[in-house]
C-alpha cells in the first residue's frame, strides 16, 4: 500500500493513525502543498480533486486508488479485518455509533475548525477580521461542548475507533489556530472529559510519530 500524506492535513492524519492502529505495512509518501505536488499529473490521476489523503492498494484484486479519508478507514477495516485493531468494532449498533461520530466530525466539526483556520492560519495577520475570527472561534467552542459526554476512562465510542482518529486531529488543528491567536479561548474551554480523552489518544504508542512535522 502507498499512503499519500500532507503534513498538517487533519484528514491525512486520521488515515495515518488508522494505518498504525491496524498494524498495516505501507509506503509513506509525504507531499508538499507549497511545491505543487498535489497538482502534478501523477497525483491528479489518483485524485482528480487534488487532495490528500490518497491510499493506493496494489492488492490481489488489482490496483485501487482511494481518496476521501472516511472511505479509506472503512476500506482498511473491510479489506484487512484480521490485521491489528478494529476501526469499526462490535455489533451493528456499536459500529453505527462510530460511523455517526465520523459523520459528525466531517459535517459539523470540520467546517467550523476549517473556517477558523482559514481566517487565522491562512489569512495574513494584517488582514485579520476580529469579528469574523470571533464568530468562527465561538462556533468551535460551541461544538466542543457537543463532545463532552464521553464514557469515563474510555474512547469516544467506548473502544478506540475511527471516531477517535477523526476527531483528535480536528481539535489539534483548532488548538494550532490558538497558538497563532492566543485569545481564542479554545484550550481553556475543552471540557474535562474531552481533555482526558485527548491525553489517552496522545498516549497511544504510535501517536507521537504522526504529529505534523512542522507543528513541533
Ligand atoms: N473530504 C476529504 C478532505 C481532504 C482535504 O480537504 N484535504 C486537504 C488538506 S486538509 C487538501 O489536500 N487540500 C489541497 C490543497 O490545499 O491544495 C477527505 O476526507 O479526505
Amino acid at each position: 500500500m502507498t499512503f499519500y500524506y500532507g503534513a498538517g492535513s487533519t484528514y491525512a492524519w486520521r488515515v495515518w493513525l488508522a494505518l498504525e492502529h491496524k498494524a498495516l505495512a505501507y509506503n509513506f509518501r509525504p507531499l508538499s502543498f507549497s511545491a505543487g505536488d498535489l497538482k502534478s499529473p501523477e497525483f491528479v490521476a489518483l485524485n482528480p480533486r487534488r487532495k490528500v489523503p490518497v491510499l493506493v492498494d496494489e492488492g490481489p484484486g488489482g490496483r485501487l486508488a482511494l481518496y476521501e479519508s472516511a472511505a479509506i478507514l472503512e476500506y482498511l477495516d473491510d479489506a484487512y479485518p484480521d490485521s491489528g485493531g478494529k476501526l469499526f468494532a462490535g455489533t451493528a449498533r456499536e459500529r453505527a455509533l462510530v460511523r455517526r461520530m465520523v459523520c459528525e466530525v466531517d459535517n459539523y466539526v470540520a467546517p467550523k475548525v476549517n473556517l477558523l483556520a482559514a481566517r487565522v492560519l491562512f489569512t495574513p495577520e494584517p488582514e485579520w477580521n476580529a469579528a469574523k475570527i470571533g464568530a468562527a472561534g465561538a462556533a468551535c467552542l460551541e461544538e466542543l461542548n457537543m463532545w463532552s459526554h464521553l464514557p469515563g476512562g474510555g474512547f469516544l465510542a467506548g473502544a478506540l475507533s475511527a471516531a477517535d482518529f477523526s476527531l483528535y486531529p480536528m481539535i489539534a488543528f483548532g488548538l494550532r489556530c490558538e497558538k497563532k491567536k492566543p485569545d481564542l479561548g479554545l484550550a481553556d474551554a475543552i471540557p474535562e472529559p474531552l481533555r482526558d480523552w485527548m491525553q489517552r489518544v496522545e498516549r497511544l504508542p504510535y501517536f507521537a510519530k504522526t504529529w505534523p512535522a512542522h507543528w513541533k
